[in-house]
């Protein structure tokens, strides 16, 4: 029989997916299911389609009692209880390296937007101000310290940019890496060396609030922090003060801690660059999530090892 395969989340993924995971078995959205359909569901899922920003706790696990395998459309799982889904003995799939490009990429437009004042520069010509008088000087980042917060996939590309740009690299990494730079013990010290403090840990527990208000004192009034990561990596209230206070000189943030909603006092301030979550947001390479996703569904349903199982979670096939 196909398995029944229940996507979390509308139907708003790029299309592929759809038709890919509709070779392997019947697809609904819950979303869209009234009760009836819900109760039915529930019962006979076997695959879950969620992302990075679901929520995939106990209770939901609970709700879909004959679940064998879900999909997460993207590399972070925060939001998944991976310890009760191992112990359930539940696969869970999720999409590294294919997005790692478009993150570091990211990480660089933020950060030149942030020093170069890129958005009031934007806005001061399409809104023809610019005969009034131009901008003031900007900060230079071509040649500065960039201090990278988790050498994983995505930090080493960033790292990889930041030599094309000249910069010194610094890292901080729970394990010492085979690359030519430094790495610092922790992220308080990466900060006070850093010009650019870029965020690129997982969302965890243990890493919540990371960046707190020591770090960004000590990242000082010329640094600039960049968040591609998670929101919960910095405390947002120490964020809007250092950023109001000037104790250090702007940010760059794609993630938040409560978004889609983002403090009043930190979308009012002119040296924050905001981008609405968007580090893996291109045709290319959310297409090649979709395949990831798909691919590693196709691989439990043949009954292979998944492509790229979340860590921690690894089995054998069912
Ligand atoms: C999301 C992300 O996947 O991969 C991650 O962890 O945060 C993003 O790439 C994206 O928001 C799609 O849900």
């Amino acid at each position: 029989m196909r398995p029944l395969i229940v996507s979390l989340i509308p139907r708003s993924l790029p299309p592929v997916i759809y038709d890919r995971l509709a070779e392997i078995g019947d697809v609904v959205f819950w979303p869209s299911l009234d009760p009836a359909a819900k109760a039915e569901a529930a019962k006979r899922a076997e695959v879950l389609i969620a992302t990075s920003s679901s929520r995939v706790d106990k209770a939901v696990l609970d709700t879909f009692p004959n679940v064998r395998m879900i999909g997460d459309f993207g590399v972070g799982f925060d939001g998944y209880d991976t310890a009760e889904i191992a112990r359930r003995g539940i696969h869970l799939s999720h999409t590294p390296g294919v997005l790692s490009d478009d993150v570091a990429d990211l990480a660089f437009a933020l950060m030149l937007d942030a020093a170069r004042l890129m958005p009031a520069s934007d806005r001061l010509v399409h809104e023809g101000r610019w005969p009034q008088g131009g901008m003031p000087l900007a900060v230079k980042v071509s040649g500065k310290r960039i201090g990278i917060a988790g050498l994983g996939r995505i930090g080493l590309e960033i790292a990889r940019r930041a030599e094309g740009f000249k910069m010194t690299v610094g890292y901080t990494a729970r394990t010492e890496k085979n690359v030519p730079w430094q790495r610092f013990p922790d992220m308080l010290s990466l900060a006070e060396w850093a010009d650019f403090l870029v965020i690129v840990i997982p969302g965890s527990l243990e890493t919540h609030h990371l960046v707190n208000a020591e770090v960004l004192a000590a990242l000082g009034p010329k640094g600039f922090l960049i968040n591609v990561a998670r929101g919960s990596l910095v405390d947002t209230t120490a964020l809007i003060r250092a950023l109001e206070s000037g104790t250090i000189a702007g940010a760059g943030l794609d993630v938040f801690e409560h978004e889609p909603y983002v403090e009043d006092q930190l979308r009012r301030l002119p040296n924050a660059v905001l981008t609405p979550h968007i580090g893996s947001a291109t045709v290319e390479t959310r297409t090649a999530m979709a395949h990831l996703v798909a691919d590693n569904v196709k691989a439990w349903a043949e009954k292979r090892p998944l492509i790229t199982p979340v860590p921690g979670t690894e089995r054998d096939p069912d």
